[in-house]
């Protein structure tokens, strides 16, 4: 009996909160209308404790790594699976506590009963939705919307328990009235069927609506995607032409290394939801306040305006990345000095800290003194000539050289002025404090299928990039089946806060190889070969590249 309830519940449950996470996702690309799985997954993450969270994305992240995913393009659409898949047990879950108080018959399976489950599957799911989701639809349209479909599934849900619940030997009809589950004969002319021809059609219905409506959804999001990226020619080029200040440079990348200058489309992205966060330029202004005689209100045209325009090429990466990493990448960032905002401002004289708040619940302390110190940290809104893409930070996000991203805050929207140090959004949960860059070097490619001859020896050009933030790299070294060091190339970088790309042609021998690579900064310093784990301050370790000639 358990078991029986346990299974159908189940079933049904499932079957039915397929085709309602399809039509959530058709609707929310069609207009923009709530897609709950990830409004949940988002209100989940900030009510489960930060511990747990790092476990979560761990665990997903070894994952990643042991089926070879990559997980800079993977992470958040693996992440967004997880809530995808966290809302279908959810249906599930809901599925088998329905059927059991359906089947105990203490809720009599009616047309009022089944809007009543309806809601309160929905209802909590709902609210945090409207809550906390960023969907751009109108209060009434949402809101008819996802009632019509949780109310919709919890009668479907009912309608379909009765059937099944009727007793063993039954014919139950296909005619969806206010049914009860009663052995009374089917009247005439309706089909009869058995409870596994009726499983078969309503699993072929739900399945149908599931994968039109993903599908369509599916298709509506890549045709987007297509727009943008057709909208954005490749960004080094002008006319044809490269505006990269090192186009001249002798050194020419081995054949399969990076790009020099990333793709805005391929630029690795990490944000604390599920999805970016959206703000609109009129809706958007940038209050700094606290310790200042002057309260700032600025809009972005007075940011672009007001103060002097700079630019930069710069490598951003990610703290969480591994030996090898490809969460970094390179663009040419456009903003302007916070130095010269902050004076606009008029520091007090008690001002030390700037606590930054992100649209998105993120938040990040930075000291005056490094700010005094550098002008080039920067409140950019511009990458590759372009506004801020929405996954990165639109309309403003900061750049400060020789950190790692998880300082940075994107989608700035406050800025205090205070005299008391606030622990940032991640130093909170325990990662370093500083989150300096770690120099780090990474072997890309050994290309072997671009062997050529020189002097009669067969060589294979061997590259990849190395990175000290702005501490600059004097020294790229690649060895050979731990065979001696010896010295690669560098290509001059885009400046003095973007990686180096090296290169090194390795005399040709047949057999199966291992490729090593260690840098030194500028001044002389080697990057920490010893491995050290992720966290609290980045990885350190030597990269290593397998291959078989
Ligand atoms: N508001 C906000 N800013 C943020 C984050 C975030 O989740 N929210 N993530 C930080 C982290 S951990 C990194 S590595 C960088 C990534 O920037 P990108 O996605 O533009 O590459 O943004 C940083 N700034
Ligand atoms: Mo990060």
């Amino acid at each position: 009996m358990w078991k029986r309830t346990l299974g159908l519940g189940a079933l049904l449950g499932g079957l039915l909160t397929a085709p309602l996470i399809g039509l959530m996702y058709l609707a929310n690309q069609l207009a923009e209308l709530p897609f709950v799985p990830f409004d949940f997954f988002d209100w989940m993450t900030r009510v489960l404790p930060g511990g747990l969270i790092t476990f979560g994305i761990d665990t997903m992240i070894n994952l990643m790594l042991f089926l070879n995913i990559n997980v800079a393009d993977s992470a958040k659409t693996a992440e967004q699976l997880v809530a995808v898949l966290q809302f279908w047990v959810g249906g599930v879950v809901a599925g088998i506590l329905f059927f059991a108080l359906l089947g105990s018959r203490r809720v009599k399976a009616t047309l009022a009963n089944g809007l009543v489950l309806g809601a309160l599957f929905g209802l909590p799911l709902v609210l945090i939705s409207l809550v906390i989701g960023q969907s751009s639809a109108a209060l009434w349209l949402k809101l008819p919307w996802l009632a019509a479909l949780f109310l919709g599934w919890g009668v479907a849900f009912t309608w379909a328990a009765s059937k099944l619940l009727a007793p063993a030997g039954a014919p139950t009809t296909t005619e969806p009235a206010a049914a009860t589950p009663t052995s009374e004969p089917a009247p005439a002319g309706v089909v009869k069927l058995n409870r596994r021809q009726f499983l078969v059609r309503l699993g072929a219905g739900a399945a149908t609506i599931t994968v039109l409506s993903a599908g369509l959804g599916a298709t509506l999001a890549s045709a987007e995607r297509r727009r943008l990226a057709a909208a954005a020619p490749p960004a080094d080029l002008v006319n044809g032409q490269p505006v990269l200040p090192n186009a001249n440079d002798p050194v020419i990348p081995a054949p399969g290394t990076r790009p020099e200058y990333t793709p805005i489309a391929d630029h690795y992205k990490v944000f604390l939801r599920t999805e970016p966060t959206l703000i609109e330029e009129e809706d958007w202004v940038l209050p700094i306040t606290g310790l200042v005689d002057n309260p700032l209100m600025l809009t972005l045209a007075d940011i672009r305006e007001r103060y002097t325009p700079r630019e930069q090429f710069v490598t951003l990466s990610c703290i969480s990345g591994r030996v090898g990493t490809t969460l970094i990448s390179t663009t040419k960032w456009s903003g302007v000095s916070v130095q010269e905002v902050l004076r606009d401002a008029g520091l007090q004289a008690n001002a030390r800290y700037l606590f930054i708040t992100g649209g998105d619940g993120f938040y990040e302390t930075v000291d005056l003194d490094l700010i005094n110190q550098d002008e080039r940290i920067m409140f950019c809104y511009a990458w590759d000539d372009k506004p801020l893409p929405k996954d990165h930070g639109f309309p403003l996000r900061i750049w400060i050289p020789d950190r790692f991203g998880m300082k940075q805050p994107k989608w700035i929207t406050g800025i205090e002025v205070t005299d008391t140090y606030t622990p940032g959004y991640w130093v909170e949960r325990n990662w370093d404090e500083v989150a300096q860059v770690k120099a780090t070097s990474v072997i890309d490619t050994v290309a072997v299928n671009d062997v050529y001859e020189e002097n009669g020896q067969q060589m294979v050009p061997v590259g990849g990039i190395a990175w000290a933030g702005d501490r600059g790299i004097s020294r790229v070294e690649v060895r050979v089946d731990e065979g001696p060091w010896q010295e690669a190339r560098l290509r001059s970088p885009l400046s003095e806060t973007t990686w180096v790309i090296w290169r090194y042609d390795w005399p040709f021998t047949p057999g199966r190889h291992t490729f090593e690579v260690r840098c030194a900064e500028a001044d002389g310093t080697p990057q920490i070969e010893e491995e050290q784990p992720i966290r609290p301050s980045g990885a350190t370790g030597i990269d290593q590249f397998e291959v078989r000639a």
